[in-house]
């Protein structure tokens, strides 16, 4: 499966865990992780360690890389303090399932937040014009060609989909539909429709395998490699669920929007596999410290400003 802020979606089981998801190197990040991270999770099946940083600690993940190790340490002991709800001194599931989700929470209203201060308001919403202004230029001419028409068009079709009642302008409600549409349900099928116009080469409004596939492997001159393959095998079986040899618009939003698939609740179980040293279903702080660049990163950390750091949890 890939994640990206452009469209994803679940792919192999691998015996590692619940989630594996596709190897997408070198395409633009595609859709749906937005909710745990703009990281791939598995880089041509090289586990991609900033996916599960980004998902346990939101922004804040990079700041543990200017810590020495012993603060470092220290700060995630008492994030795992936090962690566990019930003080009981194990991290269950679904103590970490609650704390991914309120990384995940925190992390769109701040965005939200950053990006509402930065426009211009109109009666305390936000207009279509103004946002326009604003991201695209003042001089900007709608009945002009230009490079980015595509964007702006795309970008108003999302801000009418988001603007619910229908008055021209985005409450700051409506806005944080707009800037993280995955998380809402009348958002999702533009997020399907965008990943299509992505991935639809030839415009016929299908997906077909060679679309697919070119999508998150373009450099033809190579020999395929395994995963590849593997994608190929995927199509057929998984994503062309009706056997015509495309993937419609249902079809794409099973791919990157999984019906009864919880992000959060996949990567509360992934780092329990990492990190569950004796198998009893739980963590310790202990098992979460020592698998310190699961959680948090690397453990060659750099001094950096590490002095100026402040334990903010
Ligand atoms: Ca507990
Ligand atoms: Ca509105
Ligand atoms: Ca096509
Ligand atoms: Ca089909």
């Amino acid at each position: 499966m890939k994640l990206g802020s452009a469209g994803v979606a679940l792919a192999l089981l691998t015996s590692s865990c619940c989630i594996a998801l596709p190897p997408n190197k070198e395409h633009k990040e595609r859709v749906v992780d937005v909710k745990l991270s703009n990281k791939e999770h598995d880089l041509n099946g090289e586990h991609n360690a900033d996916y599960d940083h980004d998902a346990f600690m939101g922004k804040e993940a990079g700041e543990f890389e200017d810590l020495t190790p012993e603060e470092s340490r220290k700060r995630l002991g008492m994030i795992v303090d936090k962690i566990d709800k019930d003080h009981d001194l194990f991290v269950t599931e679904q103590e970490l399932q609650q704390w991914i989700q309120y990384v995940q929470k925190k992390y769109v209203l701040e965005d939200t937040d950053r990006m509402w201060k930065d426009h211009e308001l109109d009666g305390g919403a936000l207009s279509w014009d103004s946002y326009r202004k604003r991201t695209y230029g003042y001089e900007y001419d709608p009945d002009e060609e230009q490079d980015f028409a595509e964007m702006v068009k795309r970008d108003e079709r999302k801000f009418k989909q988001a603007d619910q009642d229908g008055d021209g302008k985005l409450t700051k409600e409506e806005f944080a539909a707009f800037l993280h549409p995955e998380e809402h349900d009348h958002m999702k099928d533009i997020v399907v429709l965008e990943t299509m116009e992505d991935i639809d080469k030839d415009k016929d409004g299908k997906i077909s395998l060679e679309e697919y596939i070119g999508d998150m492997w373009p450099n033809k001159e190579e020999e395929e490699p395994e995963w590849v393959k593997g994608e190929r095998t995927q199509f057929s079986s998984y994503r062309d669920t009706n056997g015509d040899g495309f993937m419609d618009h249902a079809e794409v939003k099973n791919w990157i929007i999984p019906p009864n698939y919880d992000h959060s609740e996949a990567e509360a179980k992934h780092l329990i596999y990492e990190a569950d040293a004796n198998k009893d279903g739980k963590l310790t702080k202990q098992e979460i410290l020592d698998k310190y660049d699961v959680f948090v990163g690397s453990q060659a950390t750099d001094f950096g400003d590490a002095l100026n750091r402040h334990d903010e949890f």
